[in-house]
């Protein structure tokens, strides 16, 4: 796995410092209700609030794997007891294994087209080598699972410009994760040492802006906003000339997730869009969509939505710490051939990890043992630094 982002002209991101010190939560603060928000304003006050050290994950004998682990512990429960029932109980491969591995496999959100394909696969491996030990079936699975995985991780990584601050413009439905998931983003590009800007394009939703300068705050990052109803394509305006002449390297642009019907959200984002594209030429360079992995299927068809109205080159997939279905992720990227940027874990601005497919399937599949230490990527050393005693 590449690091997951470059900036072009060969340069490598900046080594990530080795703790960053950030102020403490700030979702209780409230702002200004229908107050123009001075970006300098909002920025000051993060500074002003900069007194504690917030108690990162990263630290203590939690490897990063097991972070992973812990985080996919519902679907690795389910998934893993399930295996485990099955296989225990089967001492050769026939039918009735291949009948009860649909279930479960469909059960897990991997969707019925994908989970016939990949069935239908495993029955080839296992007739060609002759196979009959239940187990030699469950390791073709993992292997299987992570194939569809790293086909769509064509290039996972965030390619920024030569020169000129990277756009990017997340969207999805609402209460997805998008601006949670804005915040971990600008958490980790701070932490690469970038200099980064948050755009409130979302003003349809009363608390949106105040839950992002929230976030400004807790990661330490600039917010522009303005207020409550103002038209997003002049908060768009207002905040690419704001960065115009202050080098910001990365500007993260919130959009509403609902507006009064699906018509109007899907003809605003694509103004958005537009506008971006015409302050700041081949902006928005990332279109991301954000998509809840709780919700399935009906996920999937919401998502469809806006990958037809904008051209979206990568996903972020929340929430799969809450959900015993993680199968989703084969079914996004045999559905959208896009790739998973990210995956979150969490509510906390550590929780956004890399996609990394090979690490997925693995902690997937895991049984509890004693952690080694030995399953952090080379990813995870060089994004978090090495694990700590
Ligand atoms: N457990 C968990 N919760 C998450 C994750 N990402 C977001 N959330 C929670 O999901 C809820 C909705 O997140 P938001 O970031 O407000 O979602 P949004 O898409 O911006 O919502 P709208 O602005 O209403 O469209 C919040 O309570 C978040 O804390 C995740 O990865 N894991
Ligand atoms: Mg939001």
């Amino acid at each position: 796995m590449l690091s997951w982002f470059k900036k072009k002209m060969g340069e490598t991101p900046p080594e990530p410092e080795a703790e960053t010190t950030l102020p403490p939560p700030a979702g209780e603060e409230t702002g200004e209700q229908a107050a123009v928000v001075e970006p300098e304003a909002a920025s000051s006050v993060a500074g002003d609030e900069a007194g504690g050290v917030q108690p990162s994950a990263a630290t203590g004998a939690t490897s990063f794997f097991n972070r992973l682990r812990q985080g996919l512990s519902r679907t690795r429960e389910s998934f893993v007891n399930q295996m485990d029932e099955l296989f225990l109980g089967k001492k050769v491969i026939d039918a009735e294994l291949f009948d009860e591995l649909e279930e479960i496999l469909i059960t897990a959100d991997l969707g019925a087209a994908t989970t016939t394909e990949l069935l239908e696969r495993a029955r080839e491996q296992v007739k060609r080598q002759d196979l009959n030990d239940p187990r030699a079936l469950e390791e073709i699975l993992q292997q299987l699972l992570q194939e569809y995985l790293v086909q769509a991780d064509r290039p996972a990584e965030l390619v920024m410009p030569a020169s000129g601050p990277f756009v990017i413009m997340v969207l999805g439905v609402n209460g997805v994760g998008k601006t949670t998931t804005i915040g971990k983003l600008a958490y980790k590009f701070k932490k690469s040492g970038q200099k980064v800007l948050l755009v409130a394009a979302d003003t349809f939703r009363a608390a949106a802006i105040e839950q992002l300068q929230a976030w400004g705050r807790r990661v330490d990052a600039e917010v522009v906003a303005q207020q409550h109803g103002a038209d997003p394509s002049s908060v768009i305006y207002d905040a690419f000339d704001y960065a115009r002449p202050r080098d910001f390297d990365v500007i993260i642009v919130d959009t509403a997730g609902r507006l009064h019907t699906k018509v109007n959200l899907m003809e605003e984002l694509r103004k958005v869009k537009r506008v971006m594209s015409q302050k700041i030429p081949g902006a928005p360079h990332e279109v991301m969509l954000v998509i809840d992995a709780t919700t399935g299927q009906n996920g999937i068809s919401q998502a469809r939505l806006f990958q037809e109205a904008v051209d979206v080159s990568g996903i972020a997939l929340t929430k799969l710490d809450g959900t015993a279905r993680g199968g989703i992720v084969a079914n996004i990227c045999r559905e959208f051939k896009i790739p998973i940027r990210f995956i979150g874990l969490g509510e906390q601005m550590e929780d956004l990890r890399d996609f990394e497919p090979r690490e997925f399937v693995n902690a997937l599949f895991s049984r509890d043992r004693p952690d080694t230490g030995d399953a952090d990527t080379a990813a995870d050393q060089a994004e978090n630094g090495p694990d700590r005693p």
